[in-house]
């Protein structure tokens, strides 16, 4: 076998079964190591950041690393954004990034360039790869580091000589950090202070926010009266009816800080004190309200939901309170906007559903009335970078081909990366992209008022505006093999979207709002 092969067989052993691409020169003995060895899926991606974005939302449902090929520095680069975005979600991904042979370094050719320095930010793991007798030993290493808790980005850089090479053999899976337990201790004194009689809240991150640890957690709120909080921009949170509901942190500085100006101690549970998303003039950006006493219960590497079971226990806490179903009503005939979308939405969201939520401004409608939905899983834009939300359900519908995938998503962000459409169609994956096209960047509207720039004049808004010429959705998707329509109304949206979800296969609705 050769390098390439030695490596896919290593992947493959290590339980990497999908490799989301956009291969080069560099990559053809990885490309073609694909049919030599069985137990990899090869799936295409037309741009690196709907590649990496992809790779993202797979591994958030699948809890186990997808692999990526992406071709040198360039190829890397373009997929930086989403890797930044998997990055800040604590995703498990393997990048397998090709450079060239070894030995044609020193001739500075075209593509040639500093491939470390540009994984370097966005990995927790990098390694060259010199030789193909080490290279199935390197790419057994490059999956334990992203397996280790809480999930981790993990580069390899796979010179095209160490592909082709003659190689020994094929790696097995070397052992992971699973989550670290938390010390008794940390959870004697959460215990402690749940007791003391002063406001608490929990804010909880990772898999604190699964199904078992949201039940946790509202055991200890059944039995001490404690709030539980998740971040504005949670990887993943399970929402719907029958889960323990959570309050969502709100995006603005002086929001966050009026919803936090009663509590007297926060317990994290593998999430960070909250701050300000950005900084505004005369705005805070430290949210947590001046002596409140904050205890870290689990850092996000350790175990939050073994710390929060052991908690319900310490305390001898009762059932816990879930929301019940409260699907709403359909709206009334007549205009579309994100409350009467928010409803359609969730009066029709099947069971075990998907939501990868990128509507900006769009979404408020929906997180409102899906919370007594069908229960489903929430996936958000965790670094900001927008041209998350298309290719991140899309990476959801290869991980999880049973459920529905939902992509709510602002028309701004949707041109990011919207090549993953074409991926949907090639792939016949489940997922109905719902694009609210209010043919603006609205959301920066807001901002330019709140940082402070005034009056703005014609060019300044001009940046914001996406009319002239107007985005056709419907050709958009077309083009890429996508059924699409549009809604004006919300008896049209409702119409298309309560269609899409009896359908199966890539559905587009264009929300016109
Ligand atoms: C990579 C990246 N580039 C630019 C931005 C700045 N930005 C934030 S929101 C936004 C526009 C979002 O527009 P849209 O998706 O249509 O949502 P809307 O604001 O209209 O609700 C932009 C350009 C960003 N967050 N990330
Ligand atoms: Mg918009």
């Amino acid at each position: 076998m050769n390098g390439a092969e030695s490596l896919v067989s290593t992947l493959v052993a290590c339980g990497v079964e999908v490799c989301f691409t956009n291969p080069g020169t560099s990559e053809m003995h990885f490309v073609a190591a694909l049919d030599r060895v069985e137990g990899m899926r090869a799936i295409l991606g037309l741009f690196e950041g709907a590649v990496t974005g992809m790779a993202d939302g797979y591994g958030r449902m699948k809890e186990k690393p997808a692999s990526t090929l992406l071709h040198l520095g360039p190829g890397l680069a373009n997929g930086l954004a989403n890797l930044h975005n998997a990055r800040r979600a604590s995703t498990p991904i393997v990048n397998i990034v090709g450079e060239h042979a070894t030995y044609h370094a020193q001739y500075d050719a075209p593509l040639t360039s500093d491939i470390t320095g540009f994984a370097r930010p966005v990995s927790a793991w990098v390694h060259t790869s010199m030789s193909p007798k080490t290279i199935a030993a390197d790419g057994a290493r490059a999956v334990q580091a992203a397996r280790s808790a809480p999930g981790q980005i993990a580069t390899l850089i796979l010179p095209a000589d160490t592909a082709w090479l003659e190689a020994d053999r094929a790696s097995g899976p070397l052992p992971f950090a699973e989550p670290a337990p938390v010390a008794d201790a940390a959870i004697d004194e959460a215990a402690k202070l749940l007791r003391n009689g002063k406001k608490t809240a929990l804010l909880m991150r990772g898999t604190a926010l699964k199904e078992n640890g949201l039940e946790a957690a509202g055991r200890i709120r059944a039995q001490t009266g404690a709030r539980l909080f998740c971040d504005t921009f949670a990887p993943r949170l399970a929402r719907g009816a029958g889960r323990v509901a959570v309050e969502r942190i709100p995006y603005f500085a002086e929001q966050i800080v009026e919803f936090l100006k009663d509590i007297e101690q926060l317990i994290l549970v593998g999430a960070k004190p909250p701050v300000s998303f950005f900084a505004y003039p005369g705005k805070p950006s430290w949210c947590v309200p001046e002596g409140c006493r904050i205890l870290c219960l689990s850092h996000p590497h350790e175990d939050g939901l073994g710390a929060l079971e052991a908690l319900a226990e310490t305390i001898h806490a009762p059932a816990a309170e879930r929301a019940s179903l409260a699907r709403p009503d359909l709206p009334q005939p007549g205009r579309l906007n994100p409350y009467t979308a928010g409803e359609i939405i969730a009066h029709y969201l099947p069971e075990n559903a998907i939501i990868s939520d990128e509507a900006a401004t769009a979404g408020l409608g929906a997180t409102m009335y899906t919370g007594t939905s069908a229960p489903h899983d929430h996936l958000s834009l965790t670094g900001g970078s927008i041209g998350q939300g298309v290719p991140l359900a899309t990476g959801a519908a290869v991980a999880c081909p049973d459920r529905k995938v939902i992509c709510l998503q602002g028309d701004g962000g949707g041109m990011y990366t919207l090549q993953a459409l074409w991926t949907q169609a090639r792939e016949k994956l489940d997922v109905t992209t719902v694009i609210f096209a209010n043919k603006s960047y609205a959301i920066l509207k807001i901002e330019l008022a709140r940082v402070g720039a005034e009056n703005p004049g014609p060019k300044a808004l001009s940046l914001f505006d996406l009319h002239n010429p107007e985005l056709n959705w419907i050709s958009l998707a077309a083009g890429m093999g996508v059924e699409a329509s549009r809604a004006t109304t919300a008896e049209e949206f409702a119409d298309q979207f309560a269609s899409a979800m009896k359908g199966r296969g890539p559905r587009l609705i264009e929300a016109v709002i």
